[in-house]
């Protein structure tokens, strides 16, 4: 039918058109995600940044895909809009998972914080400093 035809141009038209102009405006998808652990050490609220104190990272890619590996260390990520800041602490241990965008912002982007279990040791424990080692029993 002629006007049946007429509605569904018209409705694809109008899909099209909102495609371009209603969707929200995100960033692109990142280039890789990854999934770590680590303790919040820093939140920054004025510029929706998080840092955390993370595990090694040994399957961590480069831009070229080769892998290299990422040691311990405290970095900053900013909260992606699925992550509630009120819900993070500092102190706080985290399951989390991050993306990367190598030419794009946010560059290191948190999406996902899950807190671990009260008592939760992590990796970078044993290397803090304040472990002494076992005397020698004699
Ligand atoms: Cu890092």
């Amino acid at each position: 039918m002629r006007t049946e035809r007429w509605v569904v141009r018209r409705l694809a038209v109008l899909a099209g058109v909102c495609a371009l102009a209603c969707g929200p405006r995100g960033p692109a998808p990142p280039d890789a995600t990854y999934t770590a652990r680590g303790e919040i050490t820093r939140i920054d609220a004025s510029t929706r940044e998080v840092y955390i104190h993370h595990e090694a990272l040994p399957g961590f890619r480069d831009e070229q895909g080769t892998v290299v590996g990422m040691e311990s260390m405290s970095m900053p990520f900013t909260l992606g809009a699925a992550v509630d800041a009120a819900s993070l602490a500092v102190g706080q241990r985290v399951e989390f998972e991050f993306g990367i965008r190598w030419r794009a912002a946010p560059r290191l982007e948190l999406l996902r914080a899950t807190p671990l279990p009260e008592g939760t040791r992590l990796s970078f424990d044993e290397t803090a400093g304040d472990q002494a080692p076992a005397p020698t029993p004699r």
